[in-house]
């Protein structure tokens, strides 16, 4: 700076002096200027001065940047803030429309999707707010009134995301982390509903609790590790764990390819201790309890010039100590079922999407009875403003494997909207 102010004196001097370029520099200025940075080889005068002009004008910029902190500092009342600020507060949600069309539904039955009868619902009416704090917090709060229901907290977790280590840690109530196919936004499903191997199967709620996620060193590669109360979410008198049992996930999400041409995609999960919100077992045997060992494989494969995804999962629970809501045992077998489905993006129209899916599943394999089912489904998806604004439509025809046959083929065409 001393040095800076000393360059424009000096200039100001040969300027003053009216001489500028026609007078020679007495040795005085030249040992000045060979102080310089850039004094090196032997300059002409007119370099020189245009070094001198040039650094003139960087210090001119300085002193305006000054002033213009100066200014800044005054009117925060020359206090730096304590309190650091959101950088992000997002306030969303969505709607959906939905119109089913089942093949036979009798009075208070309800179609393969669970809406409660033929015609129009809003599937899902949510609202949430998500923000990213300072010092790697960020948090989410989601309510819903799904299918006209009353309204309920869904979401609501805050996480946390270490500066010098690859782990977050996430606190409060989320999606159990242990389906592939359930961790996907739901604003983002190719078919209206998940499989239903997965729907009866997997772990497809909220819960209470605690996940670790550590980001292995390779490419999209993390593990995942969660106990949570076992009980669902928050909703009447579910909001502590009431059995005092928790429930263990843990599960490893890889990107095993991502190349010009190729995806592919591999989540492999598993699930154990007390389970009492275990939606397929409590409906359909009343069980109120028992205690999980789920192995749940599911992966996407991408074919990108081709435009087609393929997705294909299996799951396996070997379940123990059933007891139905007075305590009582309650004799039960493995739990099986799979899925596949594929996604193809139209080639002319762009924002058409081809699909497909068959799912199986067996929820008790001592039992052969009609809630052995397999569901295949043919439809498509329309992308009017990306997902944001997006329709879907989907025929499944659904066979019971044993048992009475059931007349409940489902068509189902729905429109969706977030903001
Ligand atoms: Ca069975
Ligand atoms: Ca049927």
């Amino acid at each position: 700076m001393i040095k800076s102010i000393c360059i424009i004196r000096f200039h100001n001097i040969i300027k003053q002096g009216g001489f500028h370029e026609e007078v020679p520099l007495t040795g005085k200025h030249f040992s000045f200027l060979q102080a310089l940075p850039s004094a090196g080889a032997p300059l002409s005068q007119e370099e020189i001065l245009q070094k001198i002009e040039n650094l003139e004008k960087k210090v001119q910029e300085l002193e305006r940047e000054n002033r213009e902190l100066k200014r800044l500092l005054t009117e925060r009342g020359g206090v730096v803030p304590l309190r650091k600020k959101t950088e992000k507060v997002k306030v969303g949600g969505r709607v959906l429309f939905r119109f089913s069309q089942s093949e036979d539904l009798k009075e208070g039955q309800k179609t393969l999707f669970g809406d409660p009868g033929n015609g129009f619902t809003v599937r899902k009416a949510r609202l949430n707010v998500k923000g990213k704090l300072n010092d790697g917090f960020s948090y989410g709060i989601q309510i819903r009134a799904d299918r006209g229901s009353k309204v309920e907290l869904w979401d609501a977790y805050v996480k946390y995301r270490l500066s010098n280590f690859p782990v977050s840690i996430k606190a409060g109530q989320f999606k159990i982390p242990v389906s592939m196919s359930y961790l996907k936004s739901g604003t983002e499903l190719w078919i209206p509903e998940r499989p239903v191997a997965v729907n009866q199967i997997a772990p497809v709620w909220r819960d209470v609790g605690v996940s670790v996620t550590y980001k292995l060193p390779f490419n999209g590669t993390k593990l995942t590790a969660g106990i949570f109360n076992g009980e669902g979410w928050t909703n009447k008198d579910k909001i502590y764990n009431k059995d005092k049992n928790y429930l263990y996930t843990v599960a490893l999400d890889t990107v095993a390819l991502n190349s010009e041409n190729l995806f592919w995609r591999l989540r492999v999960g598993g699930t154990f201790g007390t389970d009492s919100e275990s939606k397929g077992y409590k409906k359909s045997y009343g069980v109120a309890s028992l205690k999980r060992h789920l192995l749940d494989v599911e992966t996407n494969l991408t074919l990108k010039p081709y435009r087609l995804s393929l997705e294909a999962g299996y799951l396996y629970d070997n379940p123990s100590d059933a007891k139905d809501s007075n305590g009582k045992d309650v004799s039960i077998g493995n739990a099986k079922g799979y899925y596949l489905q594929f996604n193809w993006g139209a080639p002319v129209f762009s924002k058409l999407h081809l699909v497909g899916r068959y799912s199986y599943v067996d929820p008790n394999d001592d039992v052969d009875d009609n809630r052995d089912v397999d569901y295949t489904t043919l439809g498509f998806y329309y992308l009017l403003d990306g997902w944001q604004a997006a329709l879907r439509s989907s025929y499944t025809w659904a066979n019971e494997r044993h048992g009475e046959e059931v007349d409940n083929d489902l068509f189902v065409t729905e429109f969706q909207l977030l903001f």
